[in-house]
């Protein structure tokens, strides 16, 4: 780090990133030669799945730059948005998130030591963030804490009154973290625009925020926590992985909402560069052609667009990688019991259905008394 000029580490910084809000807070302290402190909160609800391997490259990729980045698990923030993680469980939960997403650092080539893991209920019961929580509640409307959340919290008839805190929790993070700037998904843009807006009501200053665009899935289109086929679970077999990814959708020639080629994009060429080898490798042995070789996702772009790069060739590579990624992670889950025991009380099994209910299922199912998997995805 010692050795990148400010330029480079903004640059590093900014790459694929959709906006920058307040970019100055971030520029200053690197002109000073100082580490910006950034911190990115996740929910601690349904299971982590591939579509986490975005931001972590991201965290990646600030950390090269020489920030400090704090991981908030927001266990708090798990049952505020419509109890999404029932309160009983969201302590497994938050110790399941802190797991998986050290093994997703480290299979994309990130050095998890100087990483800091913070539990929001940690500090979020503290006198003074209470007291701050009932300020701003005095001090943003009902219609401003509804708006904010619009996009990240469910919205339901007759929701629950948590749902209007969560905004204000939200934004009270960032003073409490001590952070100079929030990390998040462009789907937190009304949020971060909340604490631009709420923080100076209590005399707190204004943060920078960083937005990811919003990645389409591997599968294309929206990942559903209901459709198993819509995501890739991190622990998939490679099978598995293989057979999702030949049926996602990736129309010839359409570089747009592809969720394969952005993978490549998002995830696969940034932890190759992480790595130190910037390059995707596409094998056509069966063609008995010589690999195509990619450094650039424009140079993939113009290829998928002339049909050079096929899907049907850009998938099975796509696999392979993506399975190699998977593979680390996968061994560590298989080699610690501890882990495997925290997935079980994080995400304990349904119970199996009552003889009644039983009955009525049976009717007409290929599959008598099979009990239904419960996709517990984010
Ligand atoms: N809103 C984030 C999400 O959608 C979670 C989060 C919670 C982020 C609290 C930051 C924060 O301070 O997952």
């Amino acid at each position: 780090m010692a050795t990148m000029e400010p330029s480079e580490r903004l640059a590093l910084i900014r790459e694929n990133l959709a906006e920058v809000l307040n970019p100055e807070i971030i520029e200053k302290i690197l002109n000073e030669g100082g580490n910006p402190k950034i911190y990115w909160g996740t929910a601690t609800t349904g299971r982590p799945h591939c579509g986490y391997f975005v931001p972590a490259i991201k965290i990646g990729q600030l950390l090269a730059a020489g920030c400090e980045i704090t991981v908030l698990l927001a266990d708090i923030h798990g049952f505020l948005d419509n109890l999404k993680a029932p309160i009983e469980l969201v302590q497994h939960r938050a110790e399941f998130y802190r797991r998986t997403i050290t093994a997703i650092l480290q299979a994309v080539g990130v050095p998890t030591d100087k990483l800091k893991f913070v539990l929001g209920s940690s500090y979020q019961k503290s006198p003074e963030y209470v007291m701050d929580i009932y300020k701003l509640s005095s001090l943003v409307s009902e219609h401003d804490a509804k708006k904010a959340g619009a996009e990240v919290v469910k919205q339901t008839d007759n929701a629950p009154l948590s749902g209007l805190l969560y905004p204000i929790l939200q934004v009270l993070d960032e003073q409490y973290l001590d952070v100079d700037a929030q990390f998040g998904g462009l789907d937190q843009r009304k949020l971060f625009a909340a604490a631009k807006e709420w923080l100076p009501k209590l005399g707190y200053a204004q943060r920078a925020h960083l937005l990811n665009p919003m990645v389409p899935g591997l599968q294309g289109g929206k990942m559903s926590a209901s459709d198993q086929d819509s995501k890739i679970d991190l622990l998939d077999s490679a099978d598995v992985v293989t057979k999702k990814i030949r049926k996602a959708i990736a129309a010839p020639h359409v570089v747009e909402e592809n969720g394969i080629l952005s993978f490549v994009e998002f995830v696969l060429l940034p932890s190759a560069a992480l790595r130190g080898n910037r390059e995707f490798r596409v094998d056509r042995e069966r063609d008995g052609l010589e690999p195509l070789v990619y450094t650039t996702i424009a140079q993939m772009h113009d290829d998928y667009r002339n049909d050079v790069l096929s899907p049907q060739i850009l998938k099975p590579a796509v696999a392979k990688a993506l399975n190699e990624l998977l593979a680390p992670i996968q061994e560590a889950y298989q080699a610690s019991a501890e882990w495997q025991e925290v997935t079980l009380k994080a995400y304990p099994p349904p119970p199996a259905p009552t003889k009644k209910q039983k009955k009525v299922k049976d009717r007409g199912s290929r599959f008598p008394g099979a009990v239904p998997i419960v996709g517990a995805g984010a």
